[in-house]
């Protein structure tokens, strides 16, 4: 068996976890992963026969039965993962009866997955009915972000539009939009159904007044589209305190939308 802590999947979630806390987006236990393995890959580094135990959830993942997961720990703060990753990560699999998770590896100090794993695994459900591709679901707390959602309105076209018209990434990063909810209260069933739902119209779904979540096919997707909208709600909200007098104009964004061929959310101009 080679060394899990080697593992590429490891070391870039570890990595990764340390950048965002360093970003200043997860204070304290802010903020969760998770990663869906490749079952062959998990099985150079595991005995996957070997359960360490049983951990009970309520809600129904049957359609993620016999898949591999890597998840934050509840209660974990994301900068000292990288100190001791065995005691803030573990590795689960989803038992066939869809309401147990196996542990493989991890959660050392009898600790268990985060709060969130409701809306992270309806979201990897509802993720790989459009996307055979998709592994990852990440949430945090970026700073600007937040603010914006205190400062702008929540109306995800209005949202989405000014994240377009503050630099020229955005739209091309994100031409299908983010989706927002209102505020409501996490950790929850509810909050998972309203998450998974939203994330299938785009891979990025903003909570008020508390944080984001952000897809992808691996790491660096789901961790680039976060930080993009991160970097343009950051510039509003520096140029709206001193007065807003230019931004790109609907007419742009098209012809910027033309020039890369991307398929952008058309509606969501005037
Ligand atoms: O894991 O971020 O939303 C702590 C949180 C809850
Ligand atoms: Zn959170």
């Amino acid at each position: 068996m080679k060394n899990i802590l080697d593992a590429k999947f490891m070391t870039e979630a570890i990595r990764t976890l340390s950048n965002m806390y360093r970003l200043g987006w997860d204070e304290r236990n802010g903020g969760n992963l998770s990663v869906l393995l490749d079952t062959a890959e998990v099985e150079e580094y595991l005995d996957t026969e070997n359960v360490i135990r049983e951990i009970p959830f309520s809600f129904d993942a049957t359609a993620l039965a016999g898949k591999i997961f890597l998840v934050t720990g509840t209660g974990k703060y994301f900068k000292n993962v990288e100190y001791d990753p065995a005691a803030n990560l573990g590795i689960i699999r989803i038992k066939e009866c869809g309401n147990i998770a196996e542990l493989l590896w991890g959660y050392t100090d009898g600790g268990r997955f985060t709060s969130e794993l409701p809306a992270h695994l309806m979201s990897h459900i509802a993720r790989l009915e459009c996307d055979e591709s998709h592994r990852v679901v990440l949430h945090t707390h970026p700073t600007y972000t937040i603010a914006m959602t205190l400062a702008h309105s929540l109306d995800e076209r209005e949202f989405t539009r000014t994240l377009w018209q503050m630099q020229t990434e955005s739209i091309v990063v994100f031409p299908e939009g983010v989706a927002v909810l209102p505020w409501m209260v996490c950790g929850t069933n509810e909050i998972g159904v309203a998450t998974a739902e939203k994330l299938r119209g785009a891979r990025l779904c903003v909570w008020g007044e508390h944080g984001i979540y952000g897809v992808g096919r691996d790491l660096d997707e789901a961790f680039g589209l976060i930080e993009t909208v991160e970097k343009a709600a950051q510039l509003y909200m520096i140029a709206a305190s001193v007065g807003i007098k230019n931004k790109i104009t609907d007419d742009e964004l098209r012809r910027l939308a033309a020039t890369f061929g991307l398929d952008y959310r058309r509606d969501y101009l005037g």
